[in-house]
């Protein structure tokens, strides 16, 4: 499944996160000779390492050997990675293809159609409802890629599966030449990443190459209520299908009749979604719009959202304490993310921001925070522009760490109110990841 090349010079694969060590898993099966490297050095990585190396497979821990990085016959960059770091540079200069794990996974999964899901927010849900709604409908239909499940993964499977939704972050598209989904999902756009890209072009710039492969027979599922969609999938070649919250569109949101509408039918009544806020109406529409177009029928569609558990992290109830709804949101990290997870809230609410700030101002928060919005408690690297970002509108309280944002939070609600941590901000000051936020903030409200 690989060029020779591969086998006689070697494949530099650059971080060793979870994409690094499954691309080095896939490569080492097909007898690759590989130089992975890791800008850290942890106990973790070392038994990665010492679980990898041999047979071709050389791990360095610590650095990245430039020289060697540029002798490669071709590079594999972990997501995260942004394309400046000095590794990067010199490979391009020196001429070597460099591409993402999504790419040399879409080389491989040639037989597979692709459904890929991207957009600011919502992807990991949309992904995982497309997954449920083909897997309840008896189609073999894994999820992967941002999500949490390298698309590489799939590639030893025998048969391959059938189709993949696979949710692609920016990051992942931005080296994908060969990635064409047979489906392509846009859910929104809206700033984020504001501390990787120069400007939010460049990022809605890495979310266009979604249709970079399009061809006549693509089909794209786009959220007709974003003209930044609109725009960015104008002529397009492929077709395009419109879900839309705001009105008539191939699947729509009849709010007076608090009824999702695919086509023409009558899908399911809103109270039969289990998942909270619009926002998860619009997710519902554009997977019920992508199972469509892989055939399903309108009671195979409604029912597979009807059986959906929804994701943790996402709008989790996760405990009541005293009378006091903890929801947590830990996977908001973004401003955009926040306001549709208080509009979702139909109580008083406290809201826990903070985490480190990704260079967006929290300023459009101001205005969603109503009387509803008892107080805000800010922590972590953000507190301080969160305070004087929204400050003058609403009371903002500022701890350090978000345990003591959790009990100050607890004591500021009333019964019948709600805490709601939707951070706004990325994790990593304080935490590996959102996933670990959510869980230490579950820990916490469940020792209560
Ligand atoms: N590293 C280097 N050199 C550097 C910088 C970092 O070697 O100069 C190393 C780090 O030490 C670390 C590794 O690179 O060991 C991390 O790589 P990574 O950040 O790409 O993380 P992975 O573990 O491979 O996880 C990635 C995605 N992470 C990011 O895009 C930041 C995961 O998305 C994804 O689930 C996983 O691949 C599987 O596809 C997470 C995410 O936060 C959920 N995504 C962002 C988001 O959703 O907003 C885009
Ligand atoms: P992503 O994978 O794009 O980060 P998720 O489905 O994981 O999206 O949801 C992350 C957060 O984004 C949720 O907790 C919610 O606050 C918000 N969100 C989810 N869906 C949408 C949507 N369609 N529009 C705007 N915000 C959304």
């Amino acid at each position: 499944m690989i060029p020779e090349s591969w086998r006689k010079s070697e494949v530099a694969v650059v971080g060793m996160g979870r994409t690094g060590a499954a691309v080095v898993r896939w490569l080492k099966e097909q007898g690759a000779r590989v130089y992975c490297s890791d800008i850290s050095d942890t106990a973790e990585l070392r038994s990665l390492a010492s679980s990898l190396s041999g047979s071709g497979i050389t791990v360095e821990l610590g650095r990245h050997d430039l020289r060697r990085i540029c002798e490669a016959a071709l590079v594999i960059v972990s997501p995260g990675i942004p394309p400046s770091i000095p590794a990067l540079q010199a490979a391009r200069a020196a001429g070597v293809e460099i591409i993402s794990e999504l790419d040399l996974a879409a080389r491989v999964l040639r037989s597979t159609k692709l459904i890929v899901v991207t957009g600011t927010n919502g992807k990991s849900t949309t992904t995982a409802l497309i997954g449920h709604l083909l897997q309840a409908a008896g189609l073999s239909a894994p999820v992967a890629g941002n999500i949490g499940r390298p698309l590489i993964e799939l590639a030893s499977c025998s048969p391959p599966p059938e189709w993949v939704a696979v949710e692609a972050s920016s990051f992942q598209l931005h080296d994908s030449p060969n990635l064409a989904p047979a489906m392509g999902v846009l859910t929104n756009l809206a700033p984020d990443h504001l501390d990787r890209y120069g400007s939010v072009e460049e990022y809605y710039a890495d979310k266009k190459l979604l249709f970079r492969n399009a061809r006549e027979d693509s089909i794209w599922v786009l959220n007709r209520d974003n003209e930044d969609v609109l725009s960015l999938a104008r002529g397009v070649p492929g077709s395009p299908v419109y879900f839309s919250l705001e009105g008539r569109a191939d699947a729509w949101y009849d709010r007076a009749a608090r009824t999702l509408v695919l086509g023409s039918e009558p899908l399911m009544p809103r109270a039969e979604l289990p998942l909270m806020g619009d926002h998860n109406v619009a997710n519902a529409l554009a997977a019920a719009l992508a199972a469509q177009a892989a055939g399903l029928k309108g009671e195979e569609i409604a029912a597979g959202l009807v059986s959906f558990k929804g994701l943790p992290h996402r709008l989790e109830k996760v405990g009541e304490v005293d009378g006091v709804l903890f929801i947590n949101d830990s996977k908001a990290t973004n401003v955009g993310s926040t306001v549709v997870a208080v509009r979702a809230i139909d109580r008083p609410f406290v809201l826990i921001l903070g985490g480190r700030p990704k260079g967006e101002s929290f300023a459009p928060l101001a205005k969603e925070l109503d009387e509803r919005c008892r107080a805000v408690v800010a922590y972590g690297e953000a507190a301080p522009r969160i305070a004087a970002e929204i400050g003058e509108r609403v009371r903002v309280e500022i701890t350090h760490l978000l345990s003591d944002a959790v009990e100050l939070a607890r004591n500021l609600a009333l019964p019948g109110d709600a805490v709601l941590l939707s951070p706004a901000c990325a994790s990593y000051d304080q935490f590996a990841n959102y996933e670990e936020r959510g869980t230490a903030f579950r820990r916490q409200v469940e020792e209560m």
